[in-house]
């Protein structure tokens, strides 16, 4: 390896959400020339992108944002335990001002495609604005739910009214968001996950008539949001060094321990009594803080998929409407819980239809509306809640190759292979922050994505520190983490189970391979190793 050409940067940071501009903050105040890539007008990520009615955090608000910069916010003042976009946007926006780090960025601006050239041991970036970049370390932050998954229904252009992805809301000429008036108007909803459960409930407040096409139901549980007052904020800013050390404790890092016993210890009684007290606990706890076998055993589950089917009959009038809101296709908890505000009650309006596309399926758009085998649904808007390519989609959106001017996309074919989550062999020097198989996807970001946005910053400090250039995961190290990951995961009810975590490939010998894109380990154990092998020098990695 030679090293001729000088790069313009010292690093390329593709994203300017949660994660990003963090880590852009980090190297610089490192010491590194360092830009942010950022396809919006302004940092934000996904609170940028996501402004849909009803969208939230369902992470308590105090327990996701920049812990380690302690008094980066001192004045900042949560208003709900679970925050609302806007809010998160200000945050963002606040965050952002703090850190100094908008100067450090270029918006408006997608990476096309990024080339390592192992002459000069550096990262060749192709923008979306013509110009050329070159880095030494390229660092993605690109966020696990940010490229939209949008079906391609035939006829959806002939569609006479408005339709848009939950994540894309429309903009005015300025780039703004609308504001999308339901008032009247005819809505239909395509998706039941947690985005589509958030909208459902407002779009039914004003909306004439909302038809919510169902593929699949999901379990959705109470998220029991509530106003934080001036007392609470002044606690809970007192306790901000717990509340993270706290955190940092739990799997997900969200602030929930799973409870010591297996649901076939208890008795019946106690069984139903301590799914009530979850159930009415906001956030979370009854996905994460439940009995410590939900997600291994499937009679553990089966306990508290019964108590939560018995809910939604209680709380939905029509029981036909009622059984079809019941999931029947996946354990509780094996796909991400929805977090509900009135979602359940909102079925009881009488402006309100469920239509169930799995029995029905959705044929065409036409310009009324939208057309199943049975009949033609008649719509002024339709909100495509239809989800995101998991974790890797976009990366797989941008010319990404290593070595040999091998395609990332080709490496990952049949699911991820990485060390740690953060490098992958053959790409050198390219780090995937909150990406695939690392703590970070699969828990509270907030939290996750800095944590490992710190570890990398050390990391590159190391190897500055001693004049290394050059990352690369040896192939054993590589090999041992990406088959515990894949061990870990397929332990869990969650194996069998299509979610955005998941990775389906169709082979041409028709077979098919089911990959999970995200690391189940638990965040204590992630972190542990990845000290470890900071202390041990970086182990595991080839430095040049
Ligand atoms: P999700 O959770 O992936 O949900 C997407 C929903 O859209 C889900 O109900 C899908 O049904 C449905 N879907 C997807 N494609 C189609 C098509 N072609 N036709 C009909 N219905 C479809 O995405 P969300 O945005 O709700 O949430 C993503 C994450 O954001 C969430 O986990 C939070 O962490 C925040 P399916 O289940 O595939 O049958």
């Amino acid at each position: 390896m030679t090293q001729n050409q000088t790069p313009n940067y010292d690093a390329v940071v593709i994203g300017g959400g949660v994660t990003g501009i963090y880590q852009v903050y980090l190297l610089n105040q490192a010491g590194m020339r360092v830009v942010g890539i950022e396809t919006a007008p302004d940092v934000g990520g996904t609170w940028y992108w996501n402004r849909y009615p009803g969208c939230r955090l369902d992470t308590e608000s105090y327990a996701y944002g920049y812990f380690a910069l302690k008094g980066i916010l001192p004045d900042w003042e949560w208003s709900e335990r679970f925050a609302s976009q806007p809010e998160m946007l200000r945050y963002m926006n606040a965050a952002a001002d703090k850190m100094d780090v908008r100067r450090l960025y270029k918006f408006n601006t997608n990476v096309v495609s990024a080339r390592y050239d192992a002459n000069n041991n550096i990262w060749n970036l192709r923008l979306d604005d013509g110009e050329d970049i070159s880095c030494r370390y390229l660092v993605s932050a690109t966020g696990p739910l940010s490229a939209t998954k949008m079906p391609d229904y035939k006829g959806i252009d002939s569609f006479r009214g408005v339709a848009f992805h939950s994540s894309r809301w429309p903009t005015d000429a300025d780039g703004k968001p609308v504001n999308v008036d339901f008032t009247g108007e005819r809505v239909g909803v395509i998706g039941t996950g947690a985005t589509g459960v958030q909208i459902i409930p407002i779009a039914a407040e004003t909306a004439k008539d909302l038809f919510v096409f169902q593929r699949t139901p999901n379990w959705c549980t109470p998220l029991g949001n509530s106003p934080l007052t001036k007392e609470d904020m002044d606690l809970i800013r007192k306790r901000y060094p717990t509340i993270l050390e706290y955190v940092k404790t739990t799997p997900t890092a969200f602030p929930y321990h799973r409870d010591t016993r297996k649901a076939s210890e208890v008795s019946d009684e106690e069984r139903t009594h301590f799914f009530e007290e979850l159930y009415d606990q906001p956030g979370y706890g009854i996905w994460l803080s439940g009995f410590r076998d939900l997600l291994l055993s499937k009679e553990s589950n089966k306990f508290l998929a019964d108590f939560i089917a018995r809910k939604i009959r209680q709380r939905v009038r029509n029981q036909e409407v009622a059984e079809k809101l019941i999931p029947t296709d996946h354990p509780f908890g094996a796909k991400r819980v929805p977090m509900e505000t009135n979602y359940y009650e909102t079925y009881n309006k009488d402006n309100v239809h469920l239509v169930d596309i799995k029995t029905d399926p959705i044929l065409e758009f036409v310009p009324e509306g939208i057309k199943t085998g049975d009949k033609t649904y008649e719509l002024d808007v339709v909100i495509f809640a239809t989800g995101f390519d998991g974790v890797t989609g976009s990366l797989d959106r941008i010319d990404i190759r290593g070595k040999n001017d091998r395609k990332l996309v080709d490496a990952w074919a049949e699911g991820p292979s990485t060390y740690l989550g953060l490098q992958a062999r053959g790409f050198p020097n390219f780090f995937t922050l909150v990406g695939p198989h690392n703590g970070s996807a699969f828990c509270n970001v907030g939290v996750c994505g800095a944590l490992q946005a710190e570890w990398v910053t050390r990391m590159l400090t190391y190897m500055g520190d001693r004049g290394l250039t050059y990352s690369e995961p040896g192939q054993a190290a590589e090999d041992r983490w990406t088959e515990a990951v894949y061990a870990d995961f397929a332990r869990t009810l969650m194996a069998d189970t299509n979610a955005w975590w998941i990775r389906v490939t169709h082979k041409p010998d028709g077979s098919v391979v089911r990959r999970t894109l995200v690391y189940v380990g638990g965040g204590p154990d992630y972190r542990r190793r990845c000290e470890e092998v900071a202390y041990n020098d970086y182990e595991g990695f080839e430095l040049a």
